[in-house]
């Protein structure tokens, strides 16, 4: 597959949509065996497709963003947070995280004018440091080549709903991470480096070194975690609870984004505790799942960077078949990669 080929384009928003539909199965479960995952995994093989897998909160969003940015061909915030409230409305189970219900319904409101103001009114004003801005980040990567524009749109987008540097930094670097894979060719040594280089200057502006001390974090702290998922890379292995314990596997847009980011990494070789059949897709949605905590959301995020790293190709027709809304998907992958020839 090619630099920013249309394979890897169809690779990440089918990638993205599976670690959704698949992980959804485990969200919040503590711990998840490995055969329990590869159970799950191998049922649909056997299933008839059909869709049967729901989305939740994390494709509606992501779904949002694809489709907005598709009809403005542009970042537009109050298009995007009016597709954000509306999805909502229309479909309130997915699965949404309970603070950004709030925003959701002050954006429903027509008295309001300022779309950023009430993510900035969450929690007391510190705004929410949730995964949420960086579960729906990939689209970015997709619907602009140029680095800036990744990060700037990412975050402000993210910041429609999550107003904490710990928050809209996370979605940031799903996007700068999906960018990376995107373009093709890096090792993994120095795909890391230029996300830390990047996320370094990203965390070192004053609202992000005041936000993370606010939360008793220290200086850097998505830096930081990358230099952990480098250490992780370098030992020979590695167990599941490490991993769990030092970069984590919940809700937090920093214990859940450096994480998919490794299950990435950590997938690109053969793991001798997974079917020696799976290409390095499927092992990365299943290695993700076997962390438990927030499955479908670092699953959506680590299949999405495994998507455009290997393309479509590695993408099972019956595990996609299986998944709501995929045929969509494919369509919009394909008018988002127009959208980047274009620019
Ligand atoms: P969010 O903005 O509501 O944040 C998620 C949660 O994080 C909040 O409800 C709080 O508990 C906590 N939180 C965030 N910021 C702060 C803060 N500044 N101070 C104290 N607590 C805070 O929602 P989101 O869009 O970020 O969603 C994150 C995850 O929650 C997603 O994975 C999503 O799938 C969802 N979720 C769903 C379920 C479910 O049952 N389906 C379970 C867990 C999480
Ligand atoms: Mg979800
Ligand atoms: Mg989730």
């Amino acid at each position: 597959v090619g630099p920013a080929s249309l394979s890897r384009f169809r690779g990440t928003l089918t990638g993205a949509l599976l670690g959704d539909c698949l992980g959804a199965e485990f969200e919040g479960a503590e711990e998840v065996p490995l055969d329990r995952v590869i159970q799950h995994l191998g049922s649909l093989e056997e299933n008839r497709g059909d869709g049967i897998l729901q989305y939740s909160d994390d494709t509606a969003m992501t779904r949002c963003v694809v489709q907005s940015l598709l009809s403005r061909s542009d970042f537009d915030d109050m298009d995007m947070a009016r597709r954000f409230a509306e999805e909502y409305r229309r479909s309130p189970h997915r699965g949404y995280g309970a603070g950004v219900i709030r925003v959701f319904k002050k954006l429903l409101n027509p008295k309001c004018s300022d779309v950023f103001q009430p993510a900035r009114e969450q929690f007391n004003g510190k705004g929410s440091f949730g995964n949420g801005g960086a579960m729906r980040a990939a689209p970015f990567a997709l619907a602009y080549p140029d680095i800036h524009d990744v990060k700037k749109y990412a975050r402000r987008c993210a910041q429609l709903t999550h107003a904490s540097s710990l928050g809209y930094n996370g979605a940031v670097l799903q996007a700068l991470a999906v960018h990376l894979a995107l373009q093709g060719v890096m090792c993994w040594s120095e795909f890391l480096e230029v996300l830390i280089q990047e996320m370094e200057v990203v965390e070192g502006e004053q609202k992000s070194l005041s936000d993370a001390r606010e939360l008793n974090e220290g200086d850097y702290p998505f830096s930081n975690r990358l230099r952990k998922v480098k250490e992780f890379l370098q030992r020979n292995s590695v167990a599941i609870e490490e991993v769990v314990s030092e970069l984590g596997n919940g809700i937090a847009a920093l214990h859940s984004v450096p994480t998919a980011i490794f299950c990435f990494l950590h997938c690109l070789e053969p793991l001798p505790e997974l079917p020696p059949h799976y290409n390095g897709l499927q092992r990365t949605i299943a290695y993700s799942l076997a962390l438990g905590g927030d499955t479908d959301t670092i699953a959506t995020m680590a299949a999405a960077i495994a998507g455009a790293h290997y393309g479509i190709e590695q993408v099972p027709d019956d595990w996609k078949n299986c998944c709501e809304g995929f045929e969509e998907t494919e369509h919009w992958a394909e008018r988002l990669y127009d959208l980047y020839q274009f620019r």
